[in-house]
């Protein structure tokens, strides 16, 4: 038995970090938020070249754990900021901001801020058992962890409104029907799915799927004038990699690339 909140396994080019309070359907402590952020940043700094998170037992992640807080004596007003602004924002801008691809394998329910840190991944798996959940409006909160802003992206107005109003769950299946999530797969495929997808990720030019990262999140803000400089100011930077040498020699040689991430 280990008492540790996150679980970090190395593999041959990628890393898996799992969520591991199983009878707390994962949710997030202070504990658990400071060993997240660690596994990720130590994944990164060791040179990972794609990450898998995923959640051990039958949930991904239930969100903020609702039995950490000391609730407000009467008349006395709690500053919620500071747990967004020291614990989820910091947690949500590294995945979106590292330019290593990060796949989310969602296993079980993803509610709250669980569901915010699954969509923060670069593409999300889902069982097909798994729901998707914006709980904050039981609770009378806004959803958070990044929630507002990539879900109606996602799926658009009409459904992100409804979901964040009524907080009702969402099936893996109607996640995938809607764009929420790339795919989803019969529970017992799940990690087998995801392991392979990362680790093909991870065998992939790294530098080109950072900056493609890049290119698709500048495009939310972007016009396309702008979107088509950056394009071309990021193909000269693919330019000047050996994986872009490697990928098209390996095709004109008719052979499979074996790109270095370099
Ligand atoms: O304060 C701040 O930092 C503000 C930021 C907030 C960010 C947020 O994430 S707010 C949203 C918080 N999360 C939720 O509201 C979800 C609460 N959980 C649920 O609604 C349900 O548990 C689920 C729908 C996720 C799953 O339901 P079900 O029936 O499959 O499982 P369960 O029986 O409810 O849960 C299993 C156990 O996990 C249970 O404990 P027990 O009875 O076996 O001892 C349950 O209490 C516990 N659990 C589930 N979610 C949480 C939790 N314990 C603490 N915190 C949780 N979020």
């Amino acid at each position: 038995m280990t008492d540790k909140t996150v679980l970090s396994e190395r593999h041959d080019g990628w890393w898996e970090i799992t969520l591991n309070r199983p009878d707390r359907l994962n949710a997030f402590t202070g504990d658990l938020h400071a060993e997240l952020r660690a596994a990720l940043e130590g994944a990164i700094a060791q040179d990972a070249r794609a990450i898998l998170v995923t959640g051990a037992g039958r949930g991904f992640c239930a969100g903020q754990d609702l039995t950490e807080r000391k609730l407000p004596e009467p008349g006395e007003k709690p500053d919620l900021r500071h747990f967004l602004q020291t614990r989820y924002n910091p947690l949500i801008r590294l995945m979106r901001e590292t330019r290593i691809p990060i796949v989310a394998a969602v296993n079980g329910v993803a509610a709250g801020a669980g569901m915010g840190f699954a969509l923060a991944a670069d593409i999300v798996l889902a069982a097909r058992s798994a729901t998707f959940i914006q709980s904050f409006a039981k609770l009378g909160l806004v959803p958070d962890a990044g929630s507002t802003w990539i879900v109606p992206r996602l799926v658009g107005p009409a459904r992100a409104r409804a979901m964040a109003m009524t907080a009702e769950p969402v099936s893996a299946e109607q996640a995938e029907a809607w764009g929420l999530i790339w795919k989803t797969f019969d529970d017992d495929k799940l990690m087998a799915e995801a392991r392979t997808l990362t680790a093909r990720l991870a065998s992939m030019p790294t530098v080109g799927l950072g900056l493609i990262k890049q290119a698709l999140d500048a495009s939310e803000h972007n016009d396309l004038n702008r979107q088509l400089d950056l394009e071309r100011d990021l193909q000269y930077q693919c330019g000047h990699t050996a994986d872009y040498v490697e990928g098209v020699t390996a095709f004109r040689e008719k052979r499979d690339p074996k790109f270095r991430g370099e």
